[in-house]
């Protein structure tokens, strides 16, 4: 019985972990959408620029950006994932295009303070381009 048991509790508890970090970065990528919609809408003139609630925003973005990362762990690749095991068997190139967003997205509140429009639209637009860079290649 002891053997049983010190042989299937790893494996409950490695699907737990698993279970966890997915739910933690779908929690991240929430909360990273609802920011991004909103400097979107600022930045597209749906809805009325204001500089220092955008500054606010993307310096949150920057931040979120660079939480999302600890949780692509081994093994959470299937369940109510939409994150593809791909990420598996591309270490480097999904590290890099992680390191990317972050990049792009301190950039973007870097330019956020100018409060320059031409610099924040490139800015975002690079921002925007990193998200569909990682999707197109990593996520169903
Ligand atoms: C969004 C969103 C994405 C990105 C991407 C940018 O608002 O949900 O995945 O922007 O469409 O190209």
């Amino acid at each position: 019985m002891a053997a049983v048991l010190s042989v299937s509790t790893p494996m409950v508890y490695a699907n737990d972990k698993a279970e966890d970090a997915i739910n933690y970065r779908q929690g991240v990528f929430t909360a990273i959408k609802w920011h991004f919609g909103n400097l979107s809408d600022q930045v597209r003139g749906k809805s009325d620029y204001d500089k220092e609630a955008f500054e606010a925003r993307a310096e949150k973005l920057k931040s979120l950006a660079g939480m999302v990362k600890e949780g692509f762990i081994p093994g959470s690749y299937s369940g109510h994932s939409n994150a593809l095991p791909a990420i598996e068997s591309n270490e480097d190139d999904f590290n890099r295009l992680m390191v990317d967003f972050e990049e792009k997205s301190g950039a973007l509140a870097g330019a956020a303070r100018t409060g320059n429009m031409n610099l924040i639209n490139q800015a975002f637009g690079d921002a925007a381009r990193t998200c569909k860079g990682c999707h197109d290649s990593y996520k169903k």
